[in-house]
C-alpha cells in the first residue's frame, strides 16, 4: 500500500481557529514525474505537496496531503477528515473520478466543501474520462492546468475560509 502524509504540524488544530485543508490524491499519482509527462507534467507528487504545505504555512493554515492507491483508504481518509474538523478538501480522485460512487458518497456524507482537480484536461481526452462522479458535488473543478491547478484550488480554499464568520457561514461578497 502506498500511503504518504505530509504535514509540518502534527498537532490537531483547534476547530474554528486555524484553517485546515486536506489535499487528497488518488491512485497512481505517486508515479508523477516519472512517466507520461505529456499528460501529467514533470513535477513529482512530493514537489506538489511541498509547495501546497508551504503555501498553507504562509497563510497560517494547516495543509495535509495524502495519496492512496486504494479506494477504501481514500474513503477512510474522508471519514477521518470529518472527525478532524477539516474545513476544505482539494481532491484529485484520478482514475476513481470516472468509477467511484463510493468515494463520491463519502464526500457527500461528510459535506466538507471540496474542489476537484485534474492535471490533464479530461474533456480533451478519451470519452470515458468526460464523466466525473464528483463534479456536480464540487464547489468547482480545475482541469488541464497541470500542478498549477492544485495551487489555484488551494488559493480558493484559503480565500473561502478567510471569509468565514465565527459561526461558519460566509460573509457576503462586496460589489465593486
Ligand atoms: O488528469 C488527472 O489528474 C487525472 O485525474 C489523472 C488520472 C486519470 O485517470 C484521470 O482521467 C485524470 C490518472 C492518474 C495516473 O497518474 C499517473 C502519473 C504518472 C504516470 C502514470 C500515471
Amino acid at each position: 500500500m502506498t500511503t504518504k502524509r505530509t504535514s509540518r504540524t502534527a498537532a490537531k488544530p483547534v476547530p474554528g481557529l486555524r484553517p485546515h485543508v486536506l489535499v487528497l490524491h488518488g491512485p497512481n499519482l505517486n508515479l508523477l514525474g516519472s512517466r507520461e509527462p505529456n499528460h501529467y507534467g514533470l513535477a513529482t507528487l512530493d514537489d506538489i505537496n511541498r509547495a501546497l504545505v508551504s503555501r498553507g504555512d504562509s497563510a497560517g493554515a494547516q495543509v495535509e496531503t495524502f495519496q492512496h492507491n486504494h479506494e477504501g483508504d481514500l474513503i477512510d481518509c474522508v471519514h477521518q477528515a470529518a472527525r478532524d474538523h477539516v474545513d476544505f478538501i482539494v481532491i484529485n480522485p484520478a482514475g476513481f473520478t470516472h468509477t467511484s460512487v463510493a468515494l463520491r458518497d463519502a464526500l457527500a456524507a461528510t459535506a466538507i466543501p471540496f474542489v476537484e482537480v485534474h492535471l490533464s484536461n479530461i474533456y480533451a481526452r478519451e470519452s470515458f474520462r468526460h464523466h466525473s462522479y464528483f463534479s456536480d458535488l464540487a464547489v468547482g473543478v480545475v482541469s488541464g492546468l497541470g500542478a498549477h491547478g492544485y495551487e489555484l484550488a488551494l488559493e480558493y480554499a484559503l480565500r473561502h475560509l478567510q471569509n468565514r464568520t465565527p459561526h461558519g457561514s460566509q460573509k457576503t461578497e462586496k460589489a465593486h
